[in-house]
């Protein structure tokens, strides 16, 4: 049976769909809700150091599930400007250092709440401050991005700064060419990429390079046929994906491996009904969200990137995921015009 098309499919919450193939919208709402609610909970306090990504995350779950107003947009609002430093760049939560894995999200919320006029009207020209913040990251020599000013480099970070910048329209502050040259030299010969030139190839430095060269629009550098075999290689026997050879299944590499298939227009080359029939697998049909693998305790990460991969997969009534922000594609294209 497929899951996309056919006679006789109903929405996502249809009761006729067999339980194993359906997607429990409302309980995925809910889970993301009670995630800001529960600060008695000990568990809150130790993820603070990621709570700008988790608001991120369940951000976009919910705009994905296509209940956009399931967190209130004005709390979520001056959380995040609470997190904005001085310098431009955000921490993980007010007080935290900033980094730029956290500013990164921060211009992604903004952005998905529409409210970079906002943000101009209560930080005096609070563009240009992100922009630069970021820039200030970049090492001239190398094209390569560090996470702070402390230094450490990684493709992540690459990719979050154009990503982050290019939703700005502030690309023009950084060495584009550059960074396109370090990811060229993180190229391999299976046609993947690591984090630094010679590293194995690993599905999420694929992801993170692929969408770098996706905003520099340098994929034409790609070599789509090797790299789509290598990635297709990562879909195991029950449906699942791995981040490489001789790795487990785990929902999130549903989203790094479909949507970098995605971008080099091969994600046929899987096959999505069984994808799918695993990433619903990892669904908590009573607590809401999803785990890394069936029976898993979930997680708001877990469930942003589980919900994206069925996004991709044209899962019925989900809003479209652009495969490069994950973000969705409706405001992708608001923004850049696309
Ligand atoms: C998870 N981070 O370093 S983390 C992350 N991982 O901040 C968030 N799949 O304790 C959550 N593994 C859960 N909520 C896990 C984000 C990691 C990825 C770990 C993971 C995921 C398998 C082992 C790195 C973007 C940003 C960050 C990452 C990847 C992509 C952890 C472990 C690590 C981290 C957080 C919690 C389980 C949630
Ligand atoms: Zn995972």
């Amino acid at each position: 049976m497929s899951l996309v098309s056919g006679p006789g499919r109903g929405g996502i919450t249809d009761a006729r769909l067999p339980q194993e193939l359906r997607l429990f919208v409302d309980k995925h709402v809910s889970y993301i809700q009670s995630l800001d609610t529960r600060k008695d909970e000990l568990e809150y306090w130790l993820t603070e150091h990621l709570r700008l990504n988790g608001l991120y995350w369940g951000l976009i779950a919910v705009h994905l599930l296509g209940h956009p107003d399931a967190l209130p947009r004005n709390e979520v609002l001056d959380f995040v400007l609470s997190c904005m430093h001085e310098n431009g760049g955000f921490g993980a939560a007010p007080g935290h250092d900033a980094h730029m894995l956290y500013t990164v999200s921060g211009v992604q919320i903004l952005a998905t709440l529409d409210a970079f006029d906002e943000l101009e009207e209560r930080v005096k020209g609070g563009r240009q401050k992100i922009g630069h913040y970021i820039a200030s990251l970049q090492n001239s020599a190398t094209g390569t991005f560090a996470g702070d000013e402390w230094g450490e480099t990684d493709t992540r970070f690459l990719y979050g700064a154009l990503n982050a910048l290019s939703l700005l329209g502030l690309l023009s502050l950084v060495d584009v060419d550059k960074a396109v040259e370090h990811i060229q030299s993180c190229g391999n010969f299976d046609g993947g990429y690591g984090n630094s030139p010679g590293a194995e190839s690993h599905s999420g430095q694929i992801f993170a390079c692929l969408a770098a060269l996706s905003i520099a629009g340098r994929l034409d550098l790609v070599d789509r046929d090797k790299l789509g075999a290598w990635l297709s290689e990562r879909q195991l026997k029950n449906g699942g994906l791995n981040g490489r050879p001789e790795k487990k299944e785990d929902v999130c590499y549903s989203w790094w491996v479909a949507s970098s298939l995605a971008m080099i227009e091969k994600l046929h080359w899987i096959d999505g009904d069984r994808l799918t029939s695993f990433i619903l697998s990892c669904q908590d049909p009573n607590l809401g969200g999803f785990a890394d693998r069936p029976g898993d305790i979930v997680d708001v990460f877990h469930t942003v990137f589980g919900i994206a991969g069925l996004s991709l997969l044209k899962y019925p009534a989900l809003v479209e995921v652009d495969p490069v922000y994950c973000m969705p594609l409706a405001i992708t294209k608001r923004i850049l015009g696309k």
